[in-house]
């Protein structure tokens, strides 16, 4: 009777995930769904590219960001509590990078620059070349002058390409996979 129920629910299960497979997708165990896509976020540290080339090992690349929906959603997936005081350690990897060649800011995934959400005085260091890679604050956070600079977290700050930090991978609507 009970593997009855189960094959039963098992059915009902993999007729739902059919029948809206269009409109509708589950993301793999460990993942939270937003929207149409996935994302995991790391508490391993890792540089930039090496946090990439994780997320690439699961088909997917380091999250972009194309509204506050998706930024407020990401800044209370990775948010920690903690009141940072001159202290980035819990800032976490997102897909932001400076393109020499074209000068311009773009996303690992190739989808469009149509939304940004730097902390004033963001970005910054350009001119030395060396902060070509973006960070989120998930927590509240003040500037060496104890002045607030990202009072809600949520804002980016630019980075060299060497600190360990968090990142958030993001399995995109593109690479629909059916669970069963
Ligand atoms: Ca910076």
């Amino acid at each position: 009777m009970r593997a009855l129920v189960f094959l039963s629910t098992l059915l009902g299960l993999s007729y739902s995930v059919i029948s809206n497979r269009n409109s509708r997708r589950l993301c793999f165990y460990g993942w939270t769904q937003f929207e149409q896509d996935c994302y995991k976020a790391y508490k391993m540290r890792a540089q930039f590219m090496e946090a990439e080339n994780k997320c690439n090992e699961v088909g997917a690349h380091l999250t972009s960001i194309h509204s506050v929906e998706e930024n407020d959603f990401l800044r209370e997936f990775t948010r920690t509590g903690n009141v940072q005081e001159n202290k980035w350690d819990n800032n976490v990897w997102i897909g932001f990078f400076f393109e020499k060649q074209s000068g311009t800011w773009k996303w690992l995934d190739g989808s469009p620059t149509d939304y940004t959400n730097w902390a004033t005085g963001e970005p910054n260091f350009m001119e030395y070349d060396s902060e070509g890679q973006a960070s989120m604050m998930p927590d509240s956070s003040f500037n060496e002058k104890n002045n607030w600079y990202n009072p809600d977290g949520g804002e980016w700050n630019n980075l060299h390409d060497m600190p360990l930090r968090g990142f958030i991978c993001k399995q995109k609507k593109s690479s629909i996979h059916i669970l069963i």
